[in-house]
């Protein structure tokens, strides 16, 4: 993202961008993971409050201007933010539509919404709930408190935290690790753990059971424990 001047607010022209851009990275075969990010200091301070001034309830309605938000979410391939500083209200909300959150030390993750007289409206609070659970969600809505990275790596927000000019470089280390994998089988456990939010518990390991059954129809499966057996590196083919 690259509105440094308005700290990477998210408005609708960045974010239909980014939905197309999406489009495009998902139907590339070449792409096997996603990284999105913004500047050091500034991951993207959320909706662009400017835009949404005007705005009325019958029209944000009709126009359902939250349509292009969820794009990120439904990404079949893998996602991973690398957050610099302020990831707030729809700036957190897109990192937490991700499936991996690495910070840099300077990272405030934070729901400020309700002090502008609104309220989360693009998983503030779901995914945030479901990741760091009631109490803090409660907190950091109800209060506008924010987390540092420290507190948020606690919390189960994000997964790592490192030191800001290393950040891009250890996403894009991840992000070249799980490149290499079998793209097959990463879209099938990215599915399962996904699924995790939305099963019971008994439904959830049969469907997880299920998904693993479907990886013995794939070559990579062969491919992979076939390079174990013989102390080999696999290459892997998506099939
Ligand atoms: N929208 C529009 N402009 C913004 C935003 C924003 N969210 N954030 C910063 N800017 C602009 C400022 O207005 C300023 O512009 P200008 O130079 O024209 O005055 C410029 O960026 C620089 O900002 P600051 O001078 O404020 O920079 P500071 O370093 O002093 O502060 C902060 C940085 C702390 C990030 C501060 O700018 C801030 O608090 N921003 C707003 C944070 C916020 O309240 N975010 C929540 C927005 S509401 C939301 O996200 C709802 C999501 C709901 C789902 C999705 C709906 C579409």
């Amino acid at each position: 993202m690259n509105r440094p001047t308005a700290k990477n607010a998210l408005c609708d022209r960045l974010m239909s961008q980014l939905a197309s851009l999406l489009d495009d990275l998902e139907a590339d075969p070449e792409v096997k993971v996603i990284v999105i990010t913004g500047q050091r200091g500034v991951f993207a301070a959320g909706a662009d409050v400017k835009e949404m001034l005007p705005r009325r309830f019958p029209a944000v309605l009709h126009e359902e201007f939250l349509k292009d938000w969820s794009r990120l979410s439904r990404c079949q391939k893998p996602t991973l933010a690398a957050v610099s500083g302020y990831a707030l209200g729809g700036g957190c909300e897109l990192a937490m539509m991700c499936d991996v959150i690495y910070a840099d030390e300077a990272a405030i993750f934070g729901q400020p919404e309700l002090l502008l007289g609104t309220m989360p409206g693009a998983g503030g609070t779901q995914r945030l709930c479901r990741a760091v659970g009631k109490a803090v969600t409660m907190e950091m809505c109800l209060t506008g408190r924010k987390l540092t990275a420290t507190e948020a790596l606690q919390a189960g927000l994000i997964s790592r935290v490192f030191p800001a000019e290393s950040l891009l470089e250890e996403a894009l280390k991840t992000a070249e690790k799980i490149a290499q994998l079998s793209s097959t089988a990463v879209i099938l456990c990215k599915r399962a753990v996904n699924a995790a939010h939305e099963m019971s518990l008994s439904v959830g390991l049969q469907y997880e059971r299920d998904l693993f059954y479907s990886t013995f129809a794939t070559e990579d499966r062969k491919t992979g424990m076939d390079a174990f057996v013989h102390k080999k590196k696999p290459t892997f083919s998506g099939k």
